[in-house]
């Protein structure tokens, strides 16, 4: 079952605590336990960064084979077992040391749950009997007792026969029903106990059909037709879940076979490419107005759809009839009441849908999707100038411009992306073409997710990834550019450098000699940063500059930073959300 080496690890001075194992090793202890339970389960990567009680597990991880990525911090490792359990539909590992790492890492696992992506965060923790009674450990906390509220589950597993379940029992929490984050918690005392070698093996589970699919009901099926069939101006929602469900072919097919218009949210663009005739994407503000019936597919009227509510969806007209395909039922009526629930994984519920929808399926009206397609044309045109148009210095849309060809060029690539402008702007001018190769800030609007994304779907995919980074988002990881380096992974970071966070010309409100506190140092190079590791620095002042690097980084597959300059005027306070700034009741007078 698990893979054996004899040679194992050079018995350095450094290593020396790693024994490697032998075929007839008569004990398992509770390193390779972890390895074995991993494995059997077809994980064969960890993010993480080593230290007091796991260093050990990383080397021993390695020398079992596995792929073992190690990061500057773990909030960045955290995030690439996030996106890898995105793209991959397998919960991303990542490993940490106890208190501090943990807590570096809990960001990314509360992240994660709150995008509904797979992960699990392994920390070692310190002595259970001196945690508890406060007497003060090396790193000493309760890790479980904070991790708990913030992830979908959480255990903690203290003797070494129990390692196959606590990993079998993290695996399916992290995977079943809605995906998110778990934690497993393994203190410093269970790698060093051994078990029988037999019985370690018995021990362990092989999860069996971790995302069982779940169908829907008959009649919710019958219910969300029937409403979908009166629609006179319907609409297809469709959101990150339904990136992550690998239901491509039938949710391309839905749209197709009844001509409905769809509006992809950010992860889920590429589902369909965003050049497809039925794509309301440059008419976005018009549909959500206008749309009689809504069909959500794996999305949440949360705050990035304004709860459903308000001036984007033309309250004042009356309300409108949604249909939710979820696979969480309590998603359901989280905002406006739902008219049709549809409780499934989305690749059961679109087949159901498409089993109802046959030939004498009326087109959605022509009346509806000509005047979108006539919005998109204008809309497109006008979008058209300002990507050729080329000032000096760049503007957001002249340096996206140059992106948005090379990604049509490589439509394989991988887009990461952060910033507020910088993701506004890119989010519409940057077409995909696949599916779930756009990562971003997701629900919460995270700083922070950029290197370790990026690292990740380089890792997973073996593609081409280009980081679309705000400076100020990129700041948040840059670090790890040296893990891009050191792994030289074909990732091309291109930072939209206009001096500060949103822009770089606020001022001291006070007079003071301090900068004001969006603004950073002028002119900075954040090329040379690259280069300070062996990869690749571009100085990208005009959008030729630009084209020319980014075109040589995804050609050469080296890592390469491109300090793009950008008008520091160019930039809006929080990019499109400007609004949700709270403005001071005395200001507004
Ligand atoms: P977006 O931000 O793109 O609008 P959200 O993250 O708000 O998307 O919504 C994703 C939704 O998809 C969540 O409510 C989640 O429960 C649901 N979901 C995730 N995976 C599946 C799946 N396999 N089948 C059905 N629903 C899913
Ligand atoms: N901290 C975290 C973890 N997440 C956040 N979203 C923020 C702070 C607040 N914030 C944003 O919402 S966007 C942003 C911050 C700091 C950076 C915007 O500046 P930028 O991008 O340079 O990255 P633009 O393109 O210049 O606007």
């Amino acid at each position: 079952m698990s893979s054996v080496i004899e040679k194992g690890l050079p018995a350095t001075a450094a290593n020396a605590g790693a024994k490697a194992r032998t075929e007839d090793a008569a004990v398992i202890d509770g390193f390779h336990l972890v390895i074995d339970a991993l494995k059997l389960n077809d994980i064969d990567t960890i993010f993480g960064l080593p230290g007091i009680p796991i260093t050990d597990l990383t080397r021993m991880a390695q020398a079992e084979g596995m792929r073992v990525i190690s990061f500057r911090h773990e909030q960045h490792a955290g995030n690439a077992a996030a996106a890898a359990g995105f793209l991959t539909q397998k919960p991303g590992i990542c490993l940490t040391v106890s208190a501090p790492g943990f807590l570096n890492g809990l960001t990314a696992l509360a992240n994660a749950t709150t995008n509904c992506f797979p992960m699990i965060l392994i920390s070692g923790s310190s002595e259970r009997e001196i945690v508890d009674l406060q007497q003060g450990d090396y790193e000493e906390m309760d890790q479980l007792a904070i991790a708990k509220p913030l992830c979908k589950a959480a255990y903690r597993v203290l003797h070494a026969e129990d390692i196959g379940v606590g990993v079998a029992r993290a695996i399916r929490a992290a995977l079943s029903g809605r995906p998110g984050g778990v934690y497993l918690d393994l203190p410093a005392k269970l790698f060093a106990q051994t078990l029988d070698a037999a019985a370690g093996r018995q021990s362990l589970i092989k999860v069996v059909d971790p995302a069982p699919r779940q169908i829907p009901a008959p009649d919710a099926v019958k219910r969300a037709l029937d409403l979908l069939k009166t629609a006179k101006r319907p609409l297809i929602l469709l959101g990150k879940g339904a990136a992550y469900a690998q239901a491509d072919a039938e949710i391309r097919a839905l749209v197709e076979k009844t001509g409905i218009p769809y509006l992809p949210m950010s992860m889920a663009k590429g589902l369909l490419p965003d050049t497809h005739e039925l794509s309301a994407s440059a008419a976005r503000s018009h549909v959500l107005a206008e749309a009689d019936v809504v069909m959500l597919v794996g999305a949440r009227l949360n705050w990035l759809l304004s709860h459903g509510k308000g001036k984007t969806w033309a309250a004042e007209k009356g309300p409108k009839q949604f249909i939710q395909i979820d696979i969480a039922p309590t998603e359901i009526d989280s905002n406006v009441a739902i008219a049709a629930p549809l409780i499934g994984d989305i690749g059961s519920c679109v087949s159901a849908l498409l089993a109802g929808i046959d030939a004498s399926w009326p087109k959605a009206p022509a009346d509806w999707t000509g005047g979108i397609a006539e919005r998109r044309t204008k809309n497109q045109a006008k979008m058209a100038a300002n990507l050729a148009a080329r000032p000096s210095p760049m503007s957001f849309q002249s340096a996206l411009g140059v992106i948005r060809e090379q990604v049509k060029a490589r439509p394989d690539a991988i887009v990461v992306n952060e910033g507020a402008n910088t993701l506004d702007f890119a989010r519409s001018i940057v077409d995909m073409y696949e599916p779930r190769k756009r990562l971003d800030v997701g629900t919460w609007g995270i700083m922070g997710i950029g290197m370790g994304f990026a690292v990740a779907a380089a890792v997973v995919t073996g593609k081409p990834v280009i980081a679309i980074e705000g400076d100020s988002a990129f700041g948040f990881s840059g670090m790890e550019v040296e893990t891009i380096c050191r792994y030289n992974l074909p990732v091309c970071v291109v930072v939209f450098n206009n001096n500060g966070v949103y822009r770089g010309t606020d001022v001291n409100m006070g007079g003071g000699a301090d900068v004001a506190p969006t603004v950073f140092v002028k002119g900075a190079r954040y090329d040379k940063l690259m280069e300070a590791f062996g990869g690749v620095g571009v100085h990208a002042t005009t959008a030729d500059e630009l084209q020319a690097g980014l075109a040589q980084a995804i050609a050469s597959g080296r890592p390469t930073l491109i300090n793009a300059v950008i008008d520091e005027t160019a930039g809006t306070e929080s990019g499109r959300i400007t609004k949700l700034n709270p403005l001071s009741a005395a200001m507004k007078k």
